[in-house]
């Protein structure tokens, strides 16, 4: 029988990670593939899946040309997961700031109905840990922003770990062009709502990466906050 649920991991330079990250995550979800999105990282992270995919019918490989930044990754997977039909989709880093074995509370949720299930480190029994105080200010800064601007009913806007129904993720890619950065998660989450679908949120640990490099860039931050004014504005 097919596997009704895709996990899609985005990666750039992430050799140590890629193999225990998908072990887990298969052991984790048995109804489950897990699709790689590699950036032609540098590190051979591309090469190291092909590998895995070949030892798995289960695990599959998109190569891209260059490094483009997380929306794009990510919405060529969504494409290629709804032509083939899975009913949840799911986005989670490869550096194990998302617990696999969070994975089946959110489809769970994502089958008891939800449209989107966000893996929510703002909410009661969620937990960050291992991030220095600036971190924190910044999330939360840009948390408080953004439900300000869009809806204070969603508590962690910028959450990277979520599980789509199939429905809603086609919504996310009608409205567009992905924007960069973390914009990229509000925009997602805002355009599943505004479009009358449900959200719940799951308490999850999130825990600072302890392999490899962080990707992310805090020179946009004018940019970013541009960016969610505006979704508000056009959606
Ligand atoms: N395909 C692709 N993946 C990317 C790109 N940038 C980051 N990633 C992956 O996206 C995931 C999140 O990136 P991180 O560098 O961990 O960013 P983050 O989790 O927001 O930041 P940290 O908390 O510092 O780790 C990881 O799996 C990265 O390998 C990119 O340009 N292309
Ligand atoms: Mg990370």
């Amino acid at each position: 029988m097919n596997a009704r649920t895709l996990v899609i991991v985005p990666t750039y330079n992430e050799r140590e990670n890629l193999e225990p990250l998908v072990t887990q995550s298969l052991a984790a979800l048995h109804d489950s593939d897990l699709l790689v999105v590699d950036d032609a990282s540098p590190d051979g992270t591309g090469a190291l899946a092909d590998e895995l995919a070949a030892r798995s019918d289960r695990v599959h490989v998109l190569h891209r040309s260059r490094k483009e930044g997380l929306g794009p990754a990510y919405h060529a997977g969504f494409r290629w997961a709804l032509e083939r039909r899975y009913d949840e989709v799911i986005e989670m880093d490869c550096d194990f700031s998302h617990a696999p074995s969070d994975l089946p509370r959110l489809v769970d949720a994502a089958r008891d109905g939800a449209d989107l299930v966000i893996g929510s480190r703002y909410i009661p029994g969620a937990r960050i840990e291992g991030w220095p105080w600036y971190r924190h200010l910044l999330s939360a800064a840009a948390n408080l922003y953004a439900r300000t601007l869009l809806g204070r009913s969603v508590r962690d806007w910028t959450s990277g770990f979520k599980c789509f129904r199939r429905a809603a993720l086609q919504a996310v890619l009608d409205a567009g062009a992905p924007a960069n950065g973390y914009v990229f998660q509000v925009q997602g989450t805002h355009g599943v709502r505004r479009r009358g679908y449900s959200v719940v949120e799951l308490p999850v640990v999130f825990r600072e990466r302890t392999q490899g490099e962080s990707k992310v860039r805090y020179n946009s931050t004018v940019e970013a906050i541009w960016a969610v004014w505006t979704l508000r504005r056009h959606g």
